[in-house]
């Protein structure tokens, strides 16, 4: 069988959740970088939302990173990254989707939204989802463990890690800083820090700083802009 090629932008942290699963799995993966602002002629017919990241395994071509972790995650079972039982896998599920439909679009809500109200109001939707996240995900899942499901890292883990990583330039946008009691999460950071597969996609809080400015006085104009601006 061939290599997974894995189509991703140095910036983009869809790609990185998706590289920390291959730098997990010990994979020996080809990554082609693609710039953003100047795509590749033809680039739909490999990326059909004309996104990264998007894998190539064998005849296998998968776009979406929760949906290509979760192949990554069948194709290569070691180390597992999901739980076996399905009560479990299926909390673990609920976790990624909260990081999807909620966490997420509020991040970016927040970042590109210029009403000063409007900021307001995605700034405590965002805090509320932390707090959930604290209270509700690490509090109750993971008595002892540093990671989401306990004490090795998941699916989950690496769905929500990229955007901590790009904290700074939500702070030096929008003022915004951890909620005060959010412990757990503080050292679920921490300890997502010390992975090699962290270490190894980490970028300095200046790049992202500099990579999100167009997001925060919003003039992107990419896809994933237009389509946020529109949800
Ligand atoms: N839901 C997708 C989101 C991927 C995404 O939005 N990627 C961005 C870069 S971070 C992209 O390629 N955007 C293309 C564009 O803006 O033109 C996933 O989870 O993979």
């Amino acid at each position: 069988m061939s290599k997974v090629k894995i189509y991703s932008a140095s910036g983009c942290p869809f790609a990185q959740r998706s590289r920390l699963v291959l730098l997990e799995k010990g994979l020996d993966f080809d990554l082609v970088e693609i710039d953003l602002q100047n795509k590749p002629a033809g680039f739909t017919s490999i990326s059909p939302y004309s996104k990264v990241p998007v894998i190539h395994y064998g005849d296998d071509r998968v776009w979406e990173s929760t949906i290509i972790n979760e192949y990554l995650e069948e194709t290569f079972p070691e180390p597992p990254l999901l739980p076996q039982v399905p009560g479990k896998k299926a909390i673990a599920r609920i976790w990624i989707d909260f990081a999807n439909t909620k966490f997420i679009p509020a991040f970016y809500k927040l970042l590109m939204n210029q009403e000063p109200q409007e900021q307001r109001m995605w700034t405590e939707e965002l805090q509320k989802h932390l707090l959930f996240m604290e209270h509700q995900g690490l509090r109750q899942l993971s008595q002892s463990g540093s990671f989401w499901l306990g004490d090795s890292p998941s699916l989950v883990d690496f769905s929500y890690y990229p955007w901590f990583e790009r904290w700074a330039a939500l702070e030096q946008y929008r003022g915004i800083s951890l909620p005060a009691d959010c412990d757990r999460l503080q050292q679920w950071w921490v300890a997502m820090n010390q992975r090699d597969s962290v270490q190894a996609t980490l970028q300095p809080a200046e790049f992202h700083i500099q990579q999100y400015a167009k997001y925060a006085n919003d003039s992107a104009s990419g896809v994933t802009a237009q389509e946020l601006r529109r949800y």
